[in-house]
């Protein structure tokens, strides 16, 4: 494992193409680590353990980049903190093809935001039939006090995970330049 390395988080709902994501783009086998809830407190009933995927990709310039997927579900959001502690931002998935993609994201936004303001977008399964256009994020964006860089992507393609990447990292170097 790479200690000294930009990281990046893949958050969204199940389904949505996180561990399909870290897949296209890791240069190494993706582990799934299983991490146990020690969070009896808050969480009694829950002993069982949850998936978090890792892999890493190492650019053309070198720059080493840890990628980790969050568990989706809800119920696992106490973990969302843990993995994104250090995080260079977030990459927040919304499968277009749910019918409730719109709150999704209202929801994944506002519970990742908490962690980072460096979020990116991504809207996967847009070659999926749905009655609702693919303009609703956009018009999400317009109402939101940022400007979070929007794609629409197919989670299964490298070339389409790196471009969220390099945004992702763009988005980092303009702030450093400024400060
Ligand atoms: N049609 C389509 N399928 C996708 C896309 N992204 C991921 N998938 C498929 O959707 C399923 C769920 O993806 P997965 O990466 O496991 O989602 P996760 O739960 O967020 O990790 C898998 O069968 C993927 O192959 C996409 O953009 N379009
Ligand atoms: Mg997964």
């Amino acid at each position: 494992m790479i200690l000294h390395q930009y990281k990046i988080v893949f958050g969204g709902s199940m389904g949505a193409g996180k561990s399909s994501a870290i897949q296209a783009l890791s240069d190494i086998p993706v582990l799934t680590t299983e991490a146990l809830n020690t969070d009896t407190a808050a969480h009694q009933k829950m002993q069982t353990t949850v998936g978090i995927d890792y892999g890493e990709i190492t650019l053309e310039d070198g720059l080493q980049i840890g990628l980790y997927g969050t568990p989706g579900q809800d119920r696992f959001d106490f973990m969302w903190s843990v993995i994104c502690k250090g995080a260079i931002g977030t990459i927040v998935l919304i499968d277009h093809s749910g019918p409730n993609s719109l709150k999704e994201l209202d929801f994944y936004h506002q519970a990742f935001k908490e962690y980072t303001d460096n979020i990116v977008i991504a809207v996967t399964h847009i070659d999926a039939q749905t009655d609702r256009e693919t303009t609703i994020y956009r018009d999400w964006i317009a109402k939101q006090d940022k400007a979070y860089p929007l794609y629409y992507i197919d989670a299964r393609e490298k070339k389409d995970v790196l471009l969220l990447v390099e945004s992702l990292i763009s988005s980092i170097e303009v702030k450093l330049a400024k400060s």
